[in-house]
């Protein structure tokens, strides 16, 4: 009689056990943003409505154009180290694979990466390589996808070009190892590594410095920002996609949006085009005769210096 309450009972335990649920949510601080500032993401992971501590989170950010952020973020501290397939080495080097540090504006760029199978089965790896400007905006991506045979290592140098109007300072290389691309539920196999190399010039010029907005809120298992930039910024929509593996499997994503504030004609540049539209409606209200909804920025119901104001803020931004 014990035995078959045994028997009865134990598959109802094993559902129990395996109805855990993993939660991943995430957001960004505003829906819409414009040139030079600064995108907050956060997220959280929890697993029965607890944190988790030790996770690992795949996130892809896209635009109309493709790929534009790859990045592997933490929730908390992650210790363990028995990784599927793994990072063993990244650095910037010459097209040879020699290392080095420094690359001048106009020049092509390298990248060695070396990753290890562990496992005893072979492992489909996407390698994503995202590069960041000393801005803190994104500079580029580039990306592998392919086998890696058990217990080896394959190793790939991947060149970038440096356009001549790049910033100047320490650049970030953040690399990531993804079964799939996020976007199609891919996951990561372990942390990311990154690494740095300047952008110089004959000349030397030291780099802008940025500034870089606070976060505000209650404490999410990982965060991270992307300054979008002033010039080329990309007009439309963003896709944020999040993925992460922790016994079951979680997704999110999200979408904002970029646009170009000042810019009046919706000509893609805020110059003096646009400062002349504001001149013209200068003084004016919504009963006014020259009064042109466009012009009135800050939605106060008149074009005046606050108006002014705000296309001289963003004055020379680019959209793209
Ligand atoms: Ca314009
Ligand atoms: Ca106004």
């Amino acid at each position: 009689m014990l035995l078959m309450i045994t028997i009865l009972l134990t598959p109802l335990f094993i559902r129990n056990i395996s109805a855990s649920t993993l939660t991943l949510t995430i957001t960004t601080d505003k829906i819409t943003y414009t040139a030079g500032e600064t995108v907050n993401i956060q997220g959280n992971l929890t697993l029965d409505g607890e944190p988790v501590h030790d996770a690992i989170i795949a996130l892809e950010v896209d635009t109309k154009y493709g790929y534009y952020v790859f990045r592997t973020l933490k929730t908390g501290t992650v210790e363990h180290l028995n990784w599927l397939v793994e990072i063993s080495d990244l650095y910037p080097c010459d097209m040879y694979g020699n290392r080095k540090e420094a690359f001048t504006r106009g020049s092509t760029g390298y990248v060695n990466i070396t990753w290890k199978n562990k496992s005893t089965t072979v492992q489909t790896v996407l390698t994503a390589i995202y590069l960041q400007f000393s801005t803190g905006s994104p500079f580029t991506v580039f990306y592998t996808i392919g086998q890696t045979s058990a217990n080896s290592s394959s190793y790939w140098i991947a060149s970038f070009p440096i356009p001549s109007s790049s910033p100047y300072g320490t650049t970030t290389i953040y690399a990531s190892l993804f079964t799939d691309f996020p976007k199609n539920g891919g996951v990561p196999y372990c942390p990311e590594r990154n690494a740095t190399f300047t952008i110089t010039s004959t000349l030397n010029i030291a780099s802008q410095p940025h500034e870089t907005q606070g976060i505000s809120t209650s404490t999410p298992s990982f965060q991270t920002s992307i300054l979008l930039p002033r010039t080329d910024l990309i007009l439309d929509n963003y896709i944020i996609y999040a993925t992460c593996k922790y016994g079951t499997q979680a997704n999110a994503h999200k979408i904002f949006e970029a646009i170009l504030v000042g810019d009046i004609n919706n000509d893609k540049k805020v110059d003096m085009i646009d400062i002349g539209f504001v001149s013209q409606g200068y003084g004016s209200t919504p009963t006014s005769p020259n009064w042109d909804l466009r012009c009135d920025l800050n939605s106060d119901d008149k074009i005046d210096m606050k108006d002014i104001g705000i296309v001289c803020k963003y004055y020379g931004c680019t959209g793209a």
